[in-house]
C-alpha cells in the first residue's frame, strides 16, 4: 500500500471541476483518507516547488499556485504514485493523452489541473508539507473486498 499527495490547483477549484477529479480517484477505488482546502503561501510554494525555483518560469508558477486556493488530497492505494500518475497523464494538458485526467480537461502545460507526487520518496517529503500524522482518517472501507482480491497487496 503506498500514500501519495494529491492538490487540487487553482484552475481546477475556479473551474469547478473538483467533483469530477475526486470521482476519478474515487471510481478507480483510490482511498482519499485526508482532505482540506487551504491557499498556498508564496513560502510553501517554495517548498513544494524546491526543484523548480531556480528555473526562469518559477515566478509565473509561483503566481499561478497561490492566486487561489487549492485541494490537498492524501490518497492510499496499492502502487497509488504511480497509478494516480497515470491518471494525470502528461504535464502539459496539450501532450497528455485523452483519457487522462489532463487529457480530457487541461489545454496547458501550467494550468494542468492536478498535481501528484512522482516517487514515494517525493510523496513522504510533499506530504508532510500539507497534513499531520493526525490529519489521516484511516478507516475500514467496506466494500474494499469488491476492489481487488485479498491477495493482492
Ligand atoms: P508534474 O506536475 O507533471 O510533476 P513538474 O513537477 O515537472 O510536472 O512541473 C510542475 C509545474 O512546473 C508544471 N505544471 C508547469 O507549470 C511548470 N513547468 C515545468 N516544466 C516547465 C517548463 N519547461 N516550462 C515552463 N513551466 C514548466
Amino acid at each position: 500500500m503506498q500514500r501519495t499527495l494529491v492538490l487540487l490547483k487553482p484552475d481546477c477549484v475556479q473551474r469547478r471541476l473538483m467533483g469530477k477529479v475526486i470521482g476519478r480517484f474515487e471510481e478507480k477505488g483510490l482511498s482519499i483518507i485526508a482532505m482540506k482546502m487551504i491557499r498556498v503561501t508564496p513560502d510553501l510554494a517554495r517548498q513544494h516547488y524546491a526543484e523548480h525555483v531556480e528555473k526562469p518560469f518559477y515566478p509565473s508558477l509561483e503566481e499561478f499556485i497561490t492566486s487561489a486556493p487549492i485541494v490537498a488530497l492524501a490518497v492510499d492505494g496499492l502502487e497509488a504514485v504511480n497509478v494516480v500518475r497515470e491518471m494525470l497523464g502528461a504535464t502539459s494538458g496539450l501532450k497528455a493523452a485523452p483519457g487522462t485526467i489532463r487529457g480530457d480537461y487541461s489545454s496547458s502545460r501550467q494550468m494542468n489541473l492536478v498535481h501528484a507526487s512522482d516517487s514515494e520518496e517525493s510523496a513522504k517529503r510533499e506530504l508532510e508539507l500539507y497534513f499531520n500524522e493526525s490529519d489521516y482518517c484511516d478507516y475500514e472501507h467496506v466494500a474494499a473486498s469488491f476492489l481487488r482480491a485479498i491477495d493482492e497487496s
